[in-house]
């Protein structure tokens, strides 16, 4: 019987594997961002399968997920890899989720037994030296601060090839998605990349879903979850429609190829808990986040920011402007939104020269989010920048005097890796 919750189970799935050699299939992609995988690689194909997973997966090395390791992880049917059981249940119930450790790379009702066989997923851990080589790479070239150093000494790597939604049919079986998750570890730190290489779906047909169009209310779920309940990371494209664009989306603020998005994950990552952020701050995302409710104008809201520590939140990308809209209707309800608030950007010094309050000039080809008619009415009585978003977090000038809300900002500090 199909189960209408996430669940977790315990038990090893007795799913029967095929070797690579038992079924035809459309050739692995050309994709720069994935790792290889399906035919010519040691991957094992899990037999056609709806709301199932791999069963247990031994690892030699143990991977660092959410401050645990685990000698073991499940590939589960409907898009993501969990820890301590098989995550069977094809609702994607917006993190944080209880009980479910799991790294999402698209998760939704996913059915590859249609027709016999309607997608693959392989998978397979890996030391082979060329991997972890390419592995050393993406994460020292995404992260050259903080990672420039590491060495990876094992992977993992799980790909959903072409597999279609639960409740498809006709031309609807043709719409298909193609991703992979790659975990990579030095035995400390560990990583997930996200690949995505096609989405023509975004959710089964069931939870409301249209087995037409693959379309529907409830989009597949992107990102990991710790499993306590309270710590959990959305990709930005999580649940909306903006999921299509997976497969062409970069990471502003991380370099790597097109369609791949990185997130380190054995850390305690988001949530409310009492280290890692300031006194009264709460995580979002690897942020530590305070909303300054009092309306103050830009001057002292920067300086109660400094007084915590932090300092205003800044706009880098369209992810940081779609991540900071999603937390402004998080703690804010009714008109209030509508008044706006500071982001740290101001031209005080120089009219129409903005400068971030870190002292970064915003230049012609950053990201912006301007109002249509914010910089055609700029002028020396007003010189400091605004989101609202009651107007689809588009970016407003005001005057410096002028008292509006603001959220402060800091990096979450946990200590358990270097
Ligand atoms: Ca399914
Ligand atoms: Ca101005």
């Amino acid at each position: 019987m199909r189960q209408f919750i996430l669940t977790t189970c315990l038990l090893a799935s007795l799913a029967v594997r095929q070797t690579s050699a038992e079924v035809n299939r459309s050739p692995p992609v050309s994709n720069a961002a994935f790792y290889p995988y399906g035919p010519g690689t040691a991957d094992i194909l899990d037999s056609p399968a709806d709301d199932s997973s791999s069963g247990e997966q031994s690892l030699s090395i143990a991977f660092p997920f959410f401050e645990e390791t685990y000698n073991s992880l499940w590939v589960n049917t409907n898009g993501d890899i969990s820890f301590g059981g098989s995550v069977t249940g094809f609702t994607p119930i917006p993190f944080p989720v209880e009980d479910n450790k799991l790294i999402a790379g698209y998760f939704t009702d996913i059915k590859t037994s249609y027709d016999g066989r309607s997608g693959y997923i392989y998978h397979r851990e890996t030391t082979d030296a060329t991997v972890l080589s390419r592995a050393n790479t993406d994460i020292q070239t995404a992260f050259p601060a903080e990672h420039g150093s590491f060495v990876a000494i094992w992977a993992y790597i799980a790909t959903w090839h072409e597999v279609a939604f639960f409740g498809s049919s006709g031309a609807s079986r043709n719409l298909r998605n193609t991703f992979q998750l790659v975990l990579i570890t030095d035995g400390c730190k560990s990583f997930c990349l996200f690949n995505y290489d096609r989405i023509d779906f975004l959710q089964g047909s069931t939870n409301g879903g249209d087995s037409e169009t693959g379309t529907g209310p409830n989009p597949a779920q992107v990102g990991v979850n710790g499993g306590d309940g309270i710590h959990y990371t959305p990709h930005p494209y999580s649940t909306s429609t903006d999921l299509y664009n997976l497969p062409t989306w970069t990471d502003p603020a991380v370099p790597g190829p097109p369609g791949r998005w990185y997130r380190r994950v054995d850390r305690k990552i988001i949530g409310d808990t009492p280290q890692g952020c300031p006194p009264s701050y709460e995580f979002y995302g690897d942020k530590c986040v305070k909303l300054q409710e009092h309306p103050l104008d830009y001057a002292a809201a920067i300086s109660k920011c400094e007084a915590d520590g932090a300092r205003l939140f800044n706009i880098r990308s369209q992810a940081d402007n779609e991540w900071l809209t999603d937390q402004l209707h998080l703690f804010v309800s009714g008109k209030l939104y509508q008044r706006g608030f500071w982001i740290g950007l101001t031209d005080e010094d120089t009219e129409g020269t903005f400068v971030w309050e870190d002292g970064t000039t915003l230049c012609p080809t950053s990201y912006t989010n301007w109002a249509s008619d914010a910089l055609a009415s700029n002028d020396g009585t007003r010189n400091c920048v605004y989101i609202s978003r009651g107007y689809n977090g588009k970016w407003s000038i005001k005057g410096c005097d002028d008292k509006k809300k603001s959220i402060c900002v800091t990096d979450a500090e946990i200590p358990t890796c270097p």
